[in-house]
């Protein structure tokens, strides 16, 4: 008997122990492998081109002619330069925009460059780029207007098997998409095959999107879905380049959908306790339109602009979309590349030098006091790595000793998102003499939060956090950037 109840009592002993060693359970809805991967990116190029470059506008009609689609000097592999020496890591291309005329030879329709005097007719922009992006080691990714202002049967079940056919031939033929751009936009009136008429859907039904989906999912399975509703990736609910402070990647999805519409604050913030991962894309112009006008050339957003989107985006858990729409010769314009140049050289200056290196880190709490949770691993180069506490520990603070007095005006955290979004908010304080003194404090944390400050000077710096299960921080750097 009394074996039998030391027995026991061991193995209780042995549980425990390697409760407080096991990695903490995942929390709430948790990214797909396939999210997963479109979490490890940050910013790529869109590019938005058609017969709205020639015709000046931002929405075609449907009733343009091929013929006005002459680009002169039109190079992808100058687009793909571009984007990789920008920093970027993909380009997703507007294959067919709302007008309905198609950069690649579809088999589905005469409304393609097929019909253009670019090449004869024998050209192919989706097999240029995704030979550029491959040269230059850029992942391709494809928006496909749902709304199609050209065809003659958009409204009707006909329309459906089109947009799928096409769909197909774009997942099909150009090797691996990482993204696919369902858009929610539909103004109604257009040509439709010369009927000139306005045409109204139903968002929600008509495109029966469970089955349009299952297409991607069939032929591209790694392929994020982007729409208001995902199902991968949703839009952040607006076009200005920001995301929310507050910024879930969790929320209720089950109403959403491409154009569902009156739910912008919701794709901003996304829902606490959500039930379903979906982290927001911001998508964004770097001049006023998404297609190119001569008129807005001296109207390309500034470095300073750019920062703050950087900052509103890529630094509040969500991934930067940052449109570069060719001009009529087929060129991203010379104003425009100069300005991703400075950006970027702005960039490599801020981020290059992390306060961090070299510094120690103490943590409140450890959980199983294990180096496999240990804080050291917020400062390593692996984002498998975390540090975390014993599962009732929600409240937590982590210690940075620089061993001398730095200036820092930035810091950047982040969150192991693989066992869910944690964090509800954090604070960060300073050793000022003898007292800690806060300099900042922000809500959700997520894959990646950037967050800048008054320049302090001190040698420790505490970051306090208050999560919803145990914190999982796997990443933590501070910077000194320029202003
Ligand atoms: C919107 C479209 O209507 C715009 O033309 C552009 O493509 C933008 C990215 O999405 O919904």
């Amino acid at each position: 008997m009394k074996i039998s109840k030391i027995i026991i009592f061991l193995i209780a002993l042995i549980q425990i122990s390697c409760s407080e060693t096991t990695p903490p359970e995942p929390f709430g809805a948790i990214p797909s492998q396939r999210q997963q991967e479109w979490h490890k990116m940050k910013y790529y190029a869109f590019i938005h081109f058609s017969p709205n470059t020639f015709t000046n506008k931002e929405w075609g009609y449907g009733d343009e002619s091929p013929a006005d689609f002459n680009p002169t000097e039109l190079d992808c592999r100058q687009w793909a330069r571009v984007a990789k020496e920008a920093g970027m890591e993909g380009i997703i291309i507007t294959a067919k925009h709302h007008d309905g005329f198609c950069l690649w030879p579809s088999a589905f329709t005469e409304h393609s460059i097929k019909n253009s005097p670019w090449k004869d007719g024998k050209g192919d922009i989706l097999r240029e780029l995704r030979n550029a992006c491959d040269e230059y080691g850029l992942k391709l990714g494809v928006y496909l207007s749902p709304w199609d202002r050209n065809h003659e049967a958009y409204g009707t079940p006909e329309y459906i098997d089109y947009y799928r056919n096409q769909l197909r031939e774009l997942l099909t033929n150009y090797g691996e998409i990482f993204e696919v751009w369902f858009d929610g936009a539909n103004g109604g009136d257009g040509y439709y095959g010369g009927s000139n008429e306005i045409r109204k859907i139903d968002n929600k039904t008509y495109y029966d999107w469970p089955n349009t989906r299952k297409i991607v999912r069939e032929l591209q399975p790694m392929a994020a879905m982007f729409s208001d509703g995902g199902p991968d990736i949703r839009w952040v609910g607006n076009e200005r380049g920001y995301a929310n402070e507050t910024n879930w990647s969790t929320i209720n999805g089950g109403n959403l959908y491409p154009g569902v519409g009156g739910v912008n604050k919701q794709l901003q913030n996304g829902d606490e306790d959500g039930d379903t991962w979906l982290p927001a894309e911001v998508d964004v112009s770097i001049r006023p339109g998404w297609f190119y006008h001569e008129e807005q050339d001296s109207l390309v957003k500034s470095v300073d602009q750019l920062v703050d989107i950087w900052l509103h985006s890529v630094g509040m858990n969500s991934n930067l979309l940052l449109n570069l729409p060719p001009d009529r010769r087929g060129l991203i314009h010379q104003n425009d590349v100069a300005r991703l140049m400075e950006f970027k050289a702005y960039r490599d200056r801020a981020f290059s030098v992390d306060l961090t290196d070299g510094a120690s880190i103490n943590a409140s709490n450890v959980r199983g006091k294990s180096s496999k949770f240990s804080p050291d691993l917020v400062l390593d180069d692996s984002a498998e790595t975390y540090w975390s506490t014993k599962d009732e520990i929600t409240s937590a603070s982590l210690e940075i000793h620089f061993g001398k007095t730095v200036e820092m005006n930035t810091i950047l955290i982040q969150e192991n998102i693989a066992l869910g979004q944690r964090v509800k908010s954090f604070s960060v304080e300073a050793l000022m003499g003898k007292e800690y003194v806060e300099i900042t404090s922000g809500t959700t944390i997520g894959n990646r939060r950037i967050v800048q400050f008054e320049k302090t000077a001190s040698s420790i710096v505490r970051i306090n956090i208050e999560a919803k299960a145990c914190p999982v921080i796997s990443n933590l750097e501070v910077y000194l950037t320029p202003n």
